[in-house]
């Protein structure tokens, strides 16, 4: 089992445009396209940096996660995501020392990956997701 790389840092906002229009127009990021995560009520963009991505979350409704950061906390970084080997040890090995993850087992995300997140309560304020390409 081994940490692969920063998969993406996702930042959360309701403006998918003035994202497109500063990462892509400005910036020159090479915009790879969107997906609807259905089960994390959620649309994501990905800019392509390297080996690595910006995450643009659009919520798709006031009730899921990203709605309601960004109702009580307005726009901004929501989570880092690490691209790991072997997920399901991480997940044995997070249990066994009882830190606080928002699922039991891992979940499907974008892009065809298999994602957990552990609590940001239990990463110094940090939501991080870990995720692995099934
Ligand atoms: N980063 C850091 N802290 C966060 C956070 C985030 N993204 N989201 C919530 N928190 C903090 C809150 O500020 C709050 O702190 P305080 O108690 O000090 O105010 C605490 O965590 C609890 O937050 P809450 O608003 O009461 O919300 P919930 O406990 O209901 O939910 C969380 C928080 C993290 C469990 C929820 O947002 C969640 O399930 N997130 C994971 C799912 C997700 O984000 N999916 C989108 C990603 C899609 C993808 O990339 O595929």
């Amino acid at each position: 089992m081994k940490i692969k790389k920063i998969s993406h840092v996702a930042v959360a906002g309701s403006d998918p445009q003035l994202t497109k229009t500063l990462y892509h127009d400005i910036l020159g990021l090479e915009f790879t396209g969107s997906e609807v995560v259905e089960t994390e009520g959620v649309n994501t963009h990905f800019f392509k940096i390297g080996e690595s991505n910006i995450e643009m979350l659009e919520p798709l409704s006031e009730a899921s996660p990203v709605g309601k950061f960004l109702a009580k906390r307005g726009p901004g970084m929501h989570h880092m995501a690490l691209e790991v080997e072997d997920l399901d040890a991480y997940v044995a090995k997070l249990k066994a020392a009882d830190i606080r993850l928002l699922s039991d087992e891992p979940k499907s995300g974008a892009h065809g990956m298999r994602i957990i997140f552990i609590h940001p309560k239990a990463a110094g304020g940090v939501l991080i997701e870990l995720c692995e390409k099934s």
